[in-house]
């Protein structure tokens, strides 16, 4: 399904409409990734939504002998230069001020991470999340710090606020209603995991945020451990929607320990959205998260709280947008 479909898709799903037989594209074969114990090809990436020139991007790294960190920055760069994603890099819907405002990290095989906050002007965040992971005696950088440090890097400083988002902006001025809407529309983080043809595994996850967040507003993305973990050993996993609720159960962690403990991606996914939609007084009818993860062995899964989440996999040869299961069946 082609993103703008996607997205008229999810803002019928969010306006509480009945979804018919002709919004249902999703294979349901594939929706439920089974687990087999079997080692899968390699090299292979995954990515959140419906991002299938990153992952390509990606895979193209891995192929010509890329490592999977080089992979995943290098893909989710591609995102962050495409004006038209309005939760990603250049051309992110702003905070209520009108500041376009990045978040993002970066985790390798050898559990090295870094992470920025708060980036305004420079398109590349996971690239300086990279950069502070590497030439830094730290993990994070936020705000003013994060832009100055990339600015040392050679990074140049740009406005971020396309005349598109501005006016999207504008619009949403009039009432001012902050209210997280349940799909796409703000809800289009990517988080890419890939595993290299020698079996490791990195990952990276970059945002502009929720859309009319509060100024100074963080979410889960460039928090190692909530929108991001890797283990080497074991697996990764990656997250997207409300960063808040991510935050409030270590998600990405969750996800990555739950395969320690012998689920496979797909039930870890699907146990770590339980945590959160499980709650007493959980208000999941109003959000949306969602988590991809994969194993060392790759297999992977996928798993959100509503319908019209999807995951992008490169494997084989085969670049595809895959439709996520998910809990909320009400409707
Ligand atoms: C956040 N998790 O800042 C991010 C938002 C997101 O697609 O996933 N956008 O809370």
């Amino acid at each position: 399904m082609k993103r703008r479909k996607f997205i008229k898709n999810a803002a019928l799903t969010s306006a509480g409409l009945a979804v018919g037989s002709t919004l249902s594209s999703c294979d349901e074969s594939k929706s439920k990734e089974k687990s087999t114990g079997a080692k899968a090809s390699l090299p292979l990436v995954i990515a959140t939504w419906h991002v299938e020139a990153a992952t390509a991007k990606a895979m193209e790294v891995l192929q010509s002998g890329g490592t999977a960190l080089d992979a995943v920055e290098q893909g989710c760069m591609i995102e962050e230069a495409n004006e038209k994603g309005q939760s990603v890099g250049k051309g992110g819907l702003p905070d209520r001020e009108g500041n376009v405002t990045l978040d993002a990290c970066i985790m390798d095989k050898n559990g090295n991470c870094g992470a920025v906050v708060y980036l305004k002007d420079i398109t590349h965040a996971v690239s300086i999340a990279r950069k502070v992971m590497e030439d830094t005696p730290h993990v994070m950088l936020a705000g003013e710090g994060a832009k100055q440090f990339a600015v040392s890097q050679g990074f140049e400083p740009e406005d971020l606020l396309t005349e598109a988002s501005k006016e999207a902006w504008e619009k949403w001025k009039v009432e001012a209603k902050y209210k997280p809407i349940i799909n796409i529309e703000n809800h289009d983080t990517i988080g890419m995991l890939a595993i290299d043809k020698n079996g490791d595994i990195s990952g990276a996850c970059t945002t502009s945020g929720l859309a009319y967040k509060m100024a100074g507003r963080v979410g889960d993305s460039p928090i190692i451990g909530s929108g991001l973990f890797v283990d080497n050993e074991i697996g990764a996993a990656v997250a997207t929607g409300l960063g808040e609720e991510v935050v409030k159960t270590v998600g990405s962690f969750l996800v990555v320990e739950l395969m320690r403990q012998g689920k496979s991606p797909q039930e870890a996914c699907e146990e770590a959205i339980g945590r959160i939609v499980n709650k007493p007084n959980s208000d999941y009818k109003n959000f949306q998260v969602g988590y991809i993860a994969v194993n060392k062995q790759g297999e992977t899964g996928s798993y959100s709280i509503h319908q019209w989440f999807s995951m992008t996999k490169f494997q084989d040869g085969i670049n595809e947008q895959i439709q996520s299961d998910y809990f909320n069946k009400e409707n």
